[in-house]
């Protein structure tokens, strides 16, 4: 069985939409961020870098296995059961690159924007403006490839649309105000939210963990 270390938070939820994708049994374990339960000392045994999403899969090949960093554990669980991530070639680097590109970039650039534009009491603009600027590239560089492809990694859905799909809506809800404007004139990246959107366990995997 599967254990998922996650909060409601794009990064956990990631891992829950792959979770609900293939239909695989897990167990839910909240660690509130909020409260701080990432800094609990048996929590670090699991992720020792105090983030979700971790996992834990005690039936893995060779025996119990803890993993962190959501890109990783995405490929990890593509591997184990050979979906969402084609087996070699030219589709599997494209996806990679894809899935890199929202762990590298994407993400932490939403997030801190989040960060910054929506969360924090004070008002920091030159971050601010950095950051919104360097979603507006991202957003762009998203629309471009989505113009081109059905999906990130190329003609068919896989985790590097799971790891994306958290972090778009969250620049389209939580953050929309801020990003309005790199919002716009952008039709390939609501077309592919919607597509994305729509597939039943995304939304089941959106609602985890119930708290
Ligand atoms: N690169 C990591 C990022 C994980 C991450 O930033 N997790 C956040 C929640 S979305 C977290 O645990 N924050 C707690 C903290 O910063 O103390 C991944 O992709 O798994």
């Amino acid at each position: 069985m599967i254990t998922l270390y996650t909060w409601t938070t794009p990064n956990g939820r990631k891992i829950s939409i792959m979770l609900e994708e293939l239909g695989l049994p897990y167990t839910v374990h909240a660690i509130n961020i909020g409260r701080d339960e990432q800094f609990a000392p048996a929590f670090l045994n699991v992720s020792p870098n105090n983030k979700i999403p971790a996992i834990e899969d005690d039936e893995a090949e060779g025996g119990p296995l803890a993993i962190f960093e959501s890109g990783a554990i995405l490929t990890y669980l593509a591997e184990k059961t050979g979906r969402f991530l084609p087996a070699s070639g030219a589709a599997r680097f494209k996806t990679l690159e894809w899935l890199h590109w929202q762990i590298g970039g994407l993400g932490p650039m939403l997030g801190q924007l989040g960060f910054f534009a929506v969360r924090s009491k004070e008002r920091a603009p030159l971050a601010i403006h950095r950051f919104t600027d360097e979603a507006d590239r991202l957003l762009g560089v998203m629309e471009r490839r989505l113009a081109e492809s059905p999906y990130l990694g190329g003609a068919e859905y896989s985790i590097a649309d799971i790891a994306a799909y958290p972090w778009t809506l969250a620049a389209t809800t939580v953050m929309g105000q801020v990003l309005a404007p790199a919002l716009e004139a952008k039709p390939a990246l609501h077309r592919w939210l919607e597509a994305v959107g729509a597939r039943p366990a995304v939304a089941r995997g959106m609602s985890v963990p119930v708290v």
